[in-house]
């Protein structure tokens, strides 16, 4: 009998983040045996106590990423220090599980599916193993349409998150994802997606797959049969996937109004020593162009720290990301992630500031955790922080808006507000360090006593 177990969830956080529902924990919850009781803590929205009461239960299970892997196992131990057994699952404990098996009870190595019910009845027999790994990859007709019902909408941006694919067929060296699911690039069948699609309750919903457009035609059969569903949707995808402007109408069609994409860097010889190939810089203006014709947002994403990265490559990128016009950009210091070809080379090169740099306190504060090629450690971190104030200060956003296309809903609505809320957001975070909590209306901040 399984009926009277109380399983409790949590997803930890370390920082402030959009408020969009966490999908490993939601997977989870639907692949527990529906006589037990499942309970779901989201440490951003609702910090755990420590030294408060903790949820009574007889089991917790927890999604650590390398970010979130202190707080992770700060919580882990909080519980296990009252005799509650604790599971950690998730990207990081997959990379490093002997790690992760100094702070809980067991460790679910990779996808959970068909491994989770086998430890919940090694639980129940009072027989749990340390490590929980299967052999290869889930079919994808196995992953279950996710128990969103665990969250508080209200607590949450409105809308639903859900995966069609998983995987991706590329090998960025800095890539935690490759390490995780080798390589492989697997699609749920498009009716499954869909019914889960029609079940969904927000007008819009966010693909979390590593990249949506992996396999030309499995993302045109799935955008086809997402057309008449009339939902907007954001999600990644690769610039590989983009380069055909038919698939670009293809999605705008289908309801997407924005997309997450890795350019990383403007440069050539970055892009090569990274591996990702799928990236050629001479191409970035002409889907950028196409994007922006048919109404599609871009979220760039780009990293700094690379090899052939010397000082000047924040104006560089800057001016680029500006003249480009994305709504939005996130710069991020290049990291090194267990497990990925990047820590292993920087390792041997002894570049590393820490083997274990996740271990050593703030993360963001200590970035970057290895030491640049053509530019000090400091130098680095000014660079970067120079680029987030210079990408959101009032000339950029001004710059950057639309004027010369027909204004999406997107652009129309959202692009003010959005951004000028960004800068603000980030000049706390990121340049002040500070933390900020959101409250249940999320576009309502206040600043963390
Ligand atoms: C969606 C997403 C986000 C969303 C998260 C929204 C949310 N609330 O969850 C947002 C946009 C906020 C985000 C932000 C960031 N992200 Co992110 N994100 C993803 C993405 C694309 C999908 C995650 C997801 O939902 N997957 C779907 C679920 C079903 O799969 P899953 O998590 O793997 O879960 C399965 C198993 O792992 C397992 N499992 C997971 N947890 C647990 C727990 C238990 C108890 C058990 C039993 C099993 C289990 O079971 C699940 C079913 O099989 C991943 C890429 C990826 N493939 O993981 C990157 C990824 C997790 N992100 C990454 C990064 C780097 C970031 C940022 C640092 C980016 C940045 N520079 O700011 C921030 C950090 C945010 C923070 N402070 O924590 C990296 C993490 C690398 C690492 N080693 O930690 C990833 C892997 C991307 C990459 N290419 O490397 N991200
Ligand atoms: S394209 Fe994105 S998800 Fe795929 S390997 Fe590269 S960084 Fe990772």
């Amino acid at each position: 009998m399984n009926g009277g177990i109380r399983l409790e969830l949590i997803s930890p956080a370390v920082e402030d983040n959009a408020p969009i529902p966490n999908l490993s924990l939601a997977t989870v919850a639907a692949l527990t045996p529906p006589e037990m009781r499942v309970s779901f803590t989201d440490d951003l929205i609702n910090p755990v106590d420590l030294n408060g009461d903790l949820k009574d239960v007889d089991l917790v299970g927890i999604t650590c990423s390398t970010k979130t892997a202190p707080r992770a196992y700060e919580i882990a131990k909080a519980y296990r220090e009252r005799g509650i057994p604790v599971v950690l699952g998730g990207i990081h404990p997959t990379g490093v599980p002997e790690e992760a098996l100094e702070h809980c009870d067991a460790v679910v190595v990779g996808e959970a599916e068909e491994i989770w019910p086998h430890l919940i009845e090694d639980f129940q027999r009072g027989n749990l193993e340390r490590i929980y790994q299967r052999e290869g990859f889930t079919p994808p007709k196995q992953i279950p349409q996710a128990r969103l019902d665990i969250y508080n909408p209200k607590d949450y941006f409105p809308l639903d998150p859900l995966q069609a694919t998983r995987g991706c067929p590329y090998l960025c060296d800095f890539c935690s994802v490759r390490r995780f699911f080798g390589g492989t690039y697997r699609y749920r069948p498009v009716e499954d997606v869909v019914g889960e699609v029609r079940s969904l309750r927000h007008k819009v919903i966010m693909f979390a797959d590593d990249n949506i457009v992996g396999h030309p035609r499995y993302s045109r059969q799935l955008l086809e049969a997402l057309t008449p569903l009339r939902k907007w949707w954001i999600g990644q995808a690769s610039l590989a996937g983009l380069e055909d402007e038919e698939m670009i109408k293809l999605m705008a069609r289908s309801g997407c109004v924005g997309l997450l994409i890795g350019f990383e860097s403007i440069s050539d010889q970055n892009i090569k020593l990274s591996r990702k190939y799928q990236n050629r810089p001479a191409e970035y203006q002409q889907i950028i162009h196409n994007l922006h014709r048919h109404g599609i947002a871009i979220w760039a994403s780009f990293l700094f720290g690379f090899d052939h990265d010397d000082k000047g490559i924040f104006e560089r990128t800057v001016r680029f990301a500006i003249e480009a016009k994305f709504f939005s950009v996130v710069f991020a210091i290049l990291t090194p992630y267990p497990g990925t070809a990047l820590y292993q080379r920087l390792k041997e090169e002894g570049r590393l500031t820490d083997e274990r740099w996740w271990l050593l306190g703030d993360q963001e504060a200590c970035a970057p955790h290895f030491h640049p090629r053509k530019m000090t450690r400091e130098e680095l971190r000014e660079g970067w922080e120079w680029a987030w104030r210079k990408y959101y200060s009032y000339s950029s956003i001004l710059k950057r808006f639309q004027w010369e296309y027909s204004p999406t809903l997107v652009n129309k609505i959202i692009y003010f507000p959005f951004n000028i809320f960004q800068r603000r957001f980030i000049r706390k975070k990121n340049l002040k360090g500070e933390r900020l909590r959101w409250t249940k209306l999320p576009w309502t901040m206040r600043a963390a006593k």
